[in-house]
């Protein structure tokens, strides 16, 4: 059986007293409610690792993650964050690819595949996003586009580095528009995807990647979302930032 999985995607919001104080809720209430065996894992702004990862010690099936690295080792890059100095706060996933950066940042796919090589050279577990536009999508172009996405980001990957990979279809006109996939086209693509490993690896490693879906995922679209074939959990966004509703997105799967 594959991984389920629900990550938080904070974003940049919260100082460090909030991510604290929100990361705890979110354990009481996980240790309380929470009773399958699905993984939690919230990726926060880069200040609050280290002491998020201490709270999540003893919490099993809680994790943490970043939002981003830098690909080189160290050295002369003002700003910018390692794979390894994330890995040093007992931070265990991080968030690549997503559509902010790429739109935002100018992240393209030959950056994201060495952000990628560094997320695994340092042991960190990348959640790798892909996703159309709208145009792209109302083009017909989106399978296309994912196909693009997975190939120059992705497929450089041997066999054994994929297992450690995480993938989420996070459709850009359904981020920070209230727009969702609907449950169908969601399926329609993790199935693409899906079908697209099995092509590039094979049909074990294919059942066995974990496939989020993320665009204003809440907790009331999430049981449809989460009940179809090819659908493994969500990568959430606003609704990662309440307690209540994060916890609610987690317990579909209990
Ligand atoms: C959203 O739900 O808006 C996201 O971007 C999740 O990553």
């Amino acid at each position: 059986m594959r991984n389920k999985i629900v990550a938080g995607n904070w974003k940049m919001n919260l100082d460090h007293q909030q991510g604290v104080s929100l990361f705890s809720e979110i354990v009481n209430m996980v240790k309380d409610e929470v009773i399958g065996h699905q993984q939690v894992v919230i990726c926060s702004p880069f200040i609050h690792l280290h002491s998020i990862a201490q709270l999540a010690k003893g919490t099993p099936g809680v994790a943490v993650g970043a939002q981003n690295i830098y690909f080189e080792e160290a050295g002369a890059y003002t700003g910018e964050i390692s794979a390894a100095q994330v890995k040093s706060t007992g931070a265990t996933h991080v968030i690549l690819g997503h559509s902010e950066r790429r739109a935002y940042f100018g992240e393209d796919d030959y950056v994201l595949s060495k952000k990628v090589d560094a997320a695994l050279k340092h042991g960190l577990i990348p959640i790798f996003c892909i996703g159309e536009t709208r145009e792209e999508r109302e083009s017909g172009r989106y399978f296309e586009v994912i196909n693009e996405q997975l190939k120059k980001g992705i497929f450089h990957l041997s066999n054994e580095a994929f297992e450690n990979v995480v993938l989420a279809y996070e459709p850009v006109w359904a981020i920070g528009t209230g727009l969702t996939a609907s449950p169908e086209q969601a399926q329609e693509v993790h199935a693409f995807i899906r079908n697209t490993l099995a092509e590039q690896y094979n049909q074990d490693l294919a059942d066995g990647t974990t496939i989020l879906y993320g665009g204003s995922c809440n907790p009331k679209n999430a049981p449809d979302l989460f009940s179809q074939p090819d659908i493994d959990g969500g990568l959430i966004g606003g609704a990662s930032l309440k307690s209540r509703d994060f916890v609610d997105i987690v317990k579909v799967f209990n």
